[in-house]
């Protein structure tokens, strides 16, 4: 069905190309000037098109200026937004005065049988100022750029808050470091099983308090450093009022760096939406559930992301059974650490038991 659509529409293009010759040829037997009626004609069409698409492209540029730009919510992220404009300022002016003089042209020097073209081989004045201009303009943009990038990019703060977002089909997880030692624990892709989401590698005793989230709490005004990494396919962290963008990749960690500035509930009253929330999303298509890789986002002062951090339960501590993976010299810290009951009570009990059934 589709090769006969297609021949249809072939054919017919090629009827109206025919009639097209054809009248071309009864024009220049008859001595006609063939440009001649067209002329008028293309060189209106030229300056209606240019017209009604500059008006069109500014107006939709005010018009629609809240739904192509989000409220800014960290610091780089205000500075990246001042090098967007800048450059987008610059490229508008240049588009606009191009623009309009080439359909101007196309207008002004239509065919005119009294006009005779004059040639010019070059004009050197011309060559080096059009060079010469953008180049400077350019490198300008280019090396403030580069400055804000390296910037970005750079390496975090010791005391920056560290959080691992690791990316899977179809769905992120977060993990903290706890609050006892402030340090993510090592993981390896190898230990990952049913249970053992990040592949947490219980010989480390940082590892004991690390606890999972199915939310990114962030507190505002300190310094957070992501830990991107994915279990199967690229994925991509995306957290747009934060103007935060980065690839997970399987098999390699990659970073991001930044610092909150408005919490939720800021943002709520800034934005005069009392549903407001923020939202990180899976900006890489990755499968045919990628839409679903939605992530909420809280910002809260850092009281408030510390108590709420104080109330998480350890990984550990929600699958004790992995208290047998746990060295035995370690056995005893590791519970203490991630709040697994020591004493004799029904949960001690059974985990102990677990444990040993397991060695
Ligand atoms: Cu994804």
């Amino acid at each position: 069905m589709s090769v006969i659509v297609g021949l249809g529409v072939v054919l017919v293009l090629a009827i109206l190309y025919m009639i097209f010759r054809i009248g071309n040829l009864v024009g220049l037997v008859k001595g006609k000037e063939t440009t001649d009626p067209y002329n008028k004609v293309n060189g209106f069409l030229f300056m209606a098109f240019s017209i009604s698409s500059i008006v069109g492209f500014l107006w939709y540029s005010y018009a629609h200026y809240d739904s192509y730009t989000l409220p800014v919510a960290s610091i780089h992220g205000g500075i990246t937004d001042g090098l967007f404009w800048l450059t987008m300022g610059i490229t508008v002016v240049a588009f606009v005065i191009i623009s309009i003089v080439m359909f101007w042209f196309t207008y002004k020097y239509q065919y005119n049988p009294n006009r005779r073209g004059e040639f010019l081989a070059d004009n050197h004045k011309l060559e080096i100022l059009w060079t010469v201009v953008p180049a400077i303009v350019l490198a300008l943009l280019i090396f403030r750029g580069l400055r804000v990038w390296n910037d970005i990019t750079g390496p975090a703060s010791k005391e920056a808050e560290v959080i691992e977002l690791v990316g899977q089909q179809w769905l992120w997880s977060a993990r903290y470091p706890g609050v006892k030692d402030n340090q993510l624990g090592d993981c390896n892709y190898k230990l990952i099983d049913a249970s053992n989401e990040f592949g947490l590698d219980l010989t480390d005793k940082n590892t004991f308090d690390d606890f999972k989230s199915l939310e990114l709490h962030l507190p505002k005004g300190r310094e957070v450093l992501l830990k991107i990494r994915a279990k199967d396919v690229l994925h991509s962290v995306f957290l747009p009022h934060f103007r935060v963008k980065m690839d997970a990749v399987p098999g390699m960690y990659t970073y991001f760096k930044f610092t909150p500035t408005k919490t939720t509930q800021e943002m709520r009253d800034e934005t005069g939406n009392p549903n407001f929330n923020y939202e990180m999303a899976c900006t890489e298509i990755c499968g045919k559930g990628h839409f679903s890789m939605r992530f909420p986002v809280v910002v809260d002062e850092p009281e408030v992301y510390e108590k709420w951090k104080a109330a998480q339960d350890a990984w550990l501590k929600l699958n004790p059974e992995y208290l047998a993976k746990v060295p035995s010299a370690l056995r005893e810290a590791a519970m203490i650490k991630s709040g697994v009951p020591l004493d004799n009570s029904a949960t001690g009990a059974a985990q102990l038991r677990s444990v040993s059934i397991t060695n």
